[in-house]
C-alpha cells in the first residue's frame, strides 16, 4: 500500500453520506442518456480511463508576473510538491502523474522516483527552462537575457542545448518519456533581431537536442504568441511549431498550451490541423481571458474547452495513435492550488465526457445538409448535458471522493501542512 497523504476514512465517511444522492442523480441521467441511445456506463468507464498530469509548479507558490502571495503550507521543495500532487490524485483519481520542471525541481532522480512510487505517482513530460537565469546553477554561467536556443552567441546556444539534454537524461532516470521545450526567445523592438536567422539558429539547436533523444522519447515544442518578447517571438504560433516538428522528425510533436494564443483564436481548429498533420503532441490545459493568464481549466470559457475535446473525440483512432500528453499548466494567486488543480482536472474530464455525448452520425448528416442551426444545436445538446454524476461516479469507482474539494477541506490537510511547513518564498510558477 502506498503512503496516501489523506486518511482513507475521510473519503469513506464523506462518500457514505453522498452515495445515495449520487445513485439517484446517476439513474436520472442514465435514463436521459438511454433515450439518446447512449450507455452511461460506457461514458463512466471512458472517463475513468482519461487522466491528466499536474504540473509540479502548480502546487508551488503561485502568483502573477507582478506579485506573489504565498498561501499557508506551501511546499518547500519538490518532495513536498509531490505530497500535494498525491493529495490531488488520491481525492480526484484523475491525475496519476506529475510534470517536472528543471531546474526548479532538480533533486536526486532515484530519490524522486522512490518518493513518487511510494505515493502511487509517475512522471509525465519533463520541462526544460532556458527562459530564466539561474544564478545558483554552476551549469548556467551565461545569461539568457537575449535568448537561449536562438541566441546570437553560439556559446549560449550550446549551454541551452546542453541543459535540454540534461533534462532528457533526468527524465529518463525518473521514467518520463518526453520533454517539453518552451523558449521565451524573441525581440522587443523591430530590428533588434533578424527574424529568419534567429529561427534558423533555433532549428539548429533543436536538431541537436532531437539527435540526443532516446528512441522511446518524444520532443514537444510549445508555441506562445508573445511574452516575454513583445515584438517578435521565435516560436510564436502553431504554424512555426508545425514547421519545427516537421523539420525535426518523427519523434517531434507540437504542444498546445491553451493560454498561448490571441484572445478569440480558434484553438479547436488549430488542434484539428495538428491532428491532420499527425503532429499533435499534447496539451497544457488552462483558461484565460486576455493572455497567458494560467487560470483554472474551464473556469472562464468551458465551451471552448469542450470544442477542443470535440475535435479530439472526432479524431478517433488517429488520436489513439498520436496519444497526446494531457497536462495542466496553471498558476494560482487567489485559490488553494490543490483545490484549483482538483477543479481543473474535473473540468477537463467534464469537457471530455460532454464531447463523448455528441451524436456524431447526426452531426455529420446536419453538416452535409448545411443545416447550420441544427448542427450547432446538436453540439450544444452535448455541451448542455450536466455530466457531474458521471464524473463523481468515475471517481467513486476508483476509490476517490464523490466531492473531492469538500473531502479535501474536511481532511484538514492544508492546516496540517501549514503547521509543518514554515512559510517559504517558494520556487517555480507564476512568472511566465
Ligand atoms: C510558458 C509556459 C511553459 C513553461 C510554463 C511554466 O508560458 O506555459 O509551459 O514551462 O509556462
Ligand atoms: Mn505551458
Ligand atoms: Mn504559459
Amino acid at each position: 500500500m502506498s503512503d496516501q497523504p489523506i486518511d482513507p476514512s475521510v473519503i469513506e465517511t464523506a462518500n457514505e453520506r453522498q452515495s445515495g444522492d449520487l445513485a439517484s442523480d446517476l439513474a436520472a441521467l442514465g435514463e436521459q442518456l438511454d433515450r439518446r441511445g447512449i450507455s452511461i456506463d460506457r461514458i463512466v468507464e471512458a472517463v475513468r480511463g482519461f487522466t491528466v498530469a499536474v504540473p509540479s509548479w502548480g502546487v508551488g507558490t503561485g502568483g502573477t508576473r507582478f506579485a506573489r502571495f504565498p498561501g499557508p503550507g506551501e511546499p518547500r521543495g519538490i518532495m513536498e510538491k509531490l505530497d500535494d500532487c498525491a493529495v490531488i490524485h488520491q481525492l480526484g483519481r484523475a491525475t496519476p502523474s506529475v510534470s517536472l520542471h528543471i531546474p526548479w525541481d532538480r533533486d536526486d532522480p532515484a530519490a524522486l522516483k522512490d518518493k513518487a512510487t511510494s505515493l502511487d505517482l509517475a512522471f509525465d513530460a519533463m520541462n526544460s527552462n532556458t527562459f530564466q537565469d539561474h544564478p545558483d546553477d554552476p551549469k548556467q554561467p551565461l545569461s539568457y537575457k537575449f535568448g537561449s536556443l536562438s541566441h546570437a552567441d553560439p556559446a549560449v546556444r550550446a549551454q541551452a542545448v546542453e541543459h535540454n539534454l540534461d533534462v532528457v537524461e533526468f527524465g529518463r532516470a525518473v521514467g518520463s518519456k518526453a520533454i517539453t521545450v518552451w523558449v521565451g526567445d524573441g525581440s522587443n523592438f523591430a530590428g533588434q533581431s533578424d527574424l529568419s536567422r534567429s529561427f534558423e539558429r533555433y532549428l539548429e539547436s533543436a536538431r541537436t537536442i532531437y539527435a540526443g533523444l532516446p528512441d522511446d522519447f518524444r520532443l514537444f515544442t510549445e508555441h506562445k504568441m508573445y511574452e516575454p518578447a513583445f515584438y517578435s517571438t521565435v516560436v510564436q504560433d502553431w504554424g512555426t511549431n508545425l514547421l519545427i516538428a516537421q523539420e525535426l522528425g518523427p519523434k517531434a510533436f507540437c504542444l498546445v498550451d491553451l493560454g498561448h494564443h490571441a484572445p478569440n483564436a480558434n484553438i479547436e481548429q488549430i488542434v484539428a490541423r495538428l491532428i491532420f498533420a499527425r503532429k499533435l503532441g499534447g496539451f497544457h490545459f488552462n483558461d484565460s481571458k486576455y493572455g497567458d493568464d494560467d487560470l483554472d481549466a474551464g473556469s472562464i470559457d468551458p465551451f471552448r474547452l469542450f470544442l477542443v475535446f470535440n475535435e479530439l473525440v472526432e479524431a478517433g483512432e488517429t488520436l489513439e495513435r498520436l496519444h497526446p500528453a494531457h497536462m495542466i499548466d496553471q498558476s494560482h494567486n487567489v485559490t488553494d492550488p490543490i483545490e484549483s488543480l482538483l477543479r481543473s482536472a474535473d473540468e477537463i474530464r467534464r469537457a471530455y465526457a460532454q464531447a463523448l455525448l455528441v451524436d456524431r452520425a447526426a452531426l455529420r448528416g446536419l453538416q452535409d445538409d448545411n443545416d447550420a442551426l441544427m448542427a450547432s444545436q446538436c453540439l450544444k445538446q452535448a455541451f448542455r448535458t450536466d455530466v457531474t454524476p458521471i464524473l463523481a461516479e468515475a471517481r467513486r469507482r476508483d476509490g476517490g471522493a464523490i466531492d473531492p474539494i469538500a473531502a479535501y477541506r474536511a481532511s484538514g490537510y492544508r492546516e496540517r501542512v501549514a503547521a509543518a511547513r514554515p512559510a517559504s518564498r517558494g520556487s517555480g510558477g507564476g512568472i511566465v
